[in-house]
C-alpha cells in the first residue's frame, strides 16, 4: 500500500499554500513537479536549503505561507535560518522532509547518521513533526499541521518516509523548465563602472538610499547593517533582519515572487553574500523584474571585529550577470554613488538588479540593536506589506 502524493499536495493547496522552495530528493520528486507545473503556487529551486527556508519566510512575510520540500540531509543547511529567523521572528513555514536513513531500514550507509538524528534535531528545535504513513488521514494532518503554525506562529515539519509515494504514483508531465520564455541571453551585459570621488561610509550609503527611496520595501543584512537600518525606524517598510546570515537575497525572493508590484531592495553585506553566493544563480534564474540587490562592501567582517573578507578578490556586479541578473553596476566613490543610484532609476522594473557599492570601514557610533523584537519587527514589516490584511 502507498499513498498518493497528488492527495499531500492538493491538502498543501487547499489549506492556503502559496509557494514552495526547496532543493530536490527522488521521494519528492512529485511534489516539485506538481508545484513547478501548478499555474496556482510557485515554486523556488533553491540552491541551499538554508535559502529554501529564508524564501518560504519571504513568501510569508508577503502575505502568505510557504512550504520546504527537501530531503533530510540538507537539515543541516536549513538548521541556520530556522532557529535564527523562523523561531525567533515567529515566521510559520512548513517543512516537508523525506527520510533517507530512516532507523530499521535499509538505504545508502551514509543516511544513517542523519536519519537516526532527523526526529531529534526537530525536537532539539521544538518544532512538532508528523511522520507520514500509508493510513494517514492526509487532510486532517495537513490542516493540523497548519492550524498550528498559523496559531502559535511557528514551523511545523511533515516527514515522509522512504517508499511512501509508489514510484510514479500520480505522475505529472515534466513542466517547462524554469528558463523557459525567458532567453538565456547570447551575450551577458558587461558590469558598469562608475568612479568618482571619495570613498562613502556605509551612513552616507544609506542616507543617500533612503533620501531616493523614502517609501520603499527592504531586507537588510545581519549585524551593523540592520543595527543602522533599524535606527531610522520605518518599522512598516524596513526588515532589519538579526541572524541568518546570507539569507536577505533569499527572504526578499520570497517577498518579490508573492508582491511583484512593488520595488523590493537587499541590503546586503560583503561577508555576507560571499557566504551564499548560490543566492545569485536562484534570482538570477528567477529574475524577479522588482528585484534590486544593494552590496555593502567594506571588504571586511565589520560587525564581528573587523576580520578582512576575500571580497577584494570577487567581482560581485561580473558574477551578478553570470548568474542571470539582468543588469549589475559598480560604484567606487561618494560621487559614483550618485551616479549609481541614477543608473538603478534608469534600470527601474528591469531587474533583477545589483548595485556594488564600495565602502570605508568606518562606523557609525553608538548603534545598538533593533528596539523592536524580532516578531515584531516580523509583524509591522508584514503588516506594510500587505496593507494590514493578513
Ligand atoms: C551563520 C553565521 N555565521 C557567522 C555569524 C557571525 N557574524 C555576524 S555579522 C558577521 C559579519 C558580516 O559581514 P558582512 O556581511 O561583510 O557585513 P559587515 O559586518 O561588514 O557590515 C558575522 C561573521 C552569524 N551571525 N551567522
Amino acid at each position: 500500500m502507498s499513498l498518493d502524493p497528488q492527495l499531500l499536495f492538493s491538502a498543501l493547496l487547499g489549506q492556503g499554500v502559496k509557494g514552495f522552495a526547496g532543493v530536490p530528493c527522488s521521494i519528492l520528486n512529485h511534489l516539485i513537479l506538481a508545484a513547478e507545473a501548478s499555474s496556482e503556487v510557485d515554486y523556488v529551486a533553491a540552491s541551499v536549503e538554508g535559502e529554501a527556508v529564508a524564501a518560504a519566510s519571504g513568501i510569508w512575510l508577503a502575505g502568505g505561507l510557504g512550504a520546504v520540500l527537501m530531503q533530510n540531509s540538507g537539515l543541516g543547511n536549513a538548521v541556520n535560518p530556522l532557529s535564527s529567523l523562523c523561531i525567533p521572528y515567529r515566521i510559520p513555514v512548513l517543512m516537508i522532509v523525506s527520510w533517507r536513513g530512516e532507523p530499521g531500514k535499509k538505504d545508502a550507509i551514509h543516511h544513517y547518521p542523519m536519519g537516526a538524528a532527523t526526529s531529534g534535531l526537530f525536537e532539539l528545535l521544538d518544532i512538532p513533526t508528523h511522520v507520514l504513513r500509508e493510513d494517514t488521514d492526509v487532510d486532517r494532518v495537513v490542516a493540523d499541521a497548519v492550524a498550528y503554525m498559523r496559531k502559535e506562529r511557528k514551523p511545523a515539519a511533515l516527514i515522509v518516509p522512504r517508499g511512501l509515494f509508489a514510484k510514479g504514483a500520480g505522475a505529472v508531465g515534466r513542466p517547462a523548465p524554469v528558463l523557459e520564455g525567458r532567453a538565456v541571453p547570447a551575450e551577458r551585459p558587461a558590469p558598469v563602472r562608475f568612479e568618482r570621488g571619495e570613498l562613502p561610509s556605509r551612513t552616507d550609503l544609506l542616507a543617500a538610499w533612503l533620501d531616493r527611496y523614502p517609501d520603499e520595501f527592504a531586507v537588510s543584512t545581519t549585524g551593523y547593517m540592520s543595527r543602522e537600518v533599524s535606527s531610522h525606524g520605518c518599522v512598516d517598510r524596513h526588515f532589519p533582519m538579526q541572524g541568518s546570515m546570507g539569507f536577505a537575497p533569499a527572504i526578499a525572493l520570497g517577498i518579490a515572487r508573492i508582491e511583484a508590484r512593488r520595488k523590493v531592495f537587499v541590503l546586503d553585506g560583503d561577508g555576507a553574500l560571499i557566504m551564499r553566493l548560490g543566492s545569485l544563480a536562484t534570482i538570477g534564474a528567477l529574475a524577479p523584474k522588482n528585484l534590486v540587490h544593494i552590496v555593502v562592501d567594506n571588504g571586511t567582517y565589520a560587525s564581528t571585529g573587523g576580520q578582512l573578507s576575500v571580497s577584494p578578490h570577487v567581482d560581485f556586479a561580473a558574477a551578478a550577470l553570470a548568474c542571470g541578473y539582468t543588469g549589475a553596476a559598480s560604484c567606487i566613490g561618494t560621487d559614483a554613488l550618485a551616479d549609481g543610484l541614477d543608473w538603478l532609476d534608469k534600470e527601474a522594473g528591469r531587474g533583477p538588479l545589483l548595485l556594488h557599492v564600495a565602502v570605508d570601514e568606518s562606523e557609525a557610533e553608538g548603534l545598538d540593536r533593533p528596539k523592536l523584537s524580532p516578531s515584531e519587527i516580523a509583524d509591522a514589516f508584514r503588516a506594510g506589506l500587505t496593507g494590514g490584511a493578513l
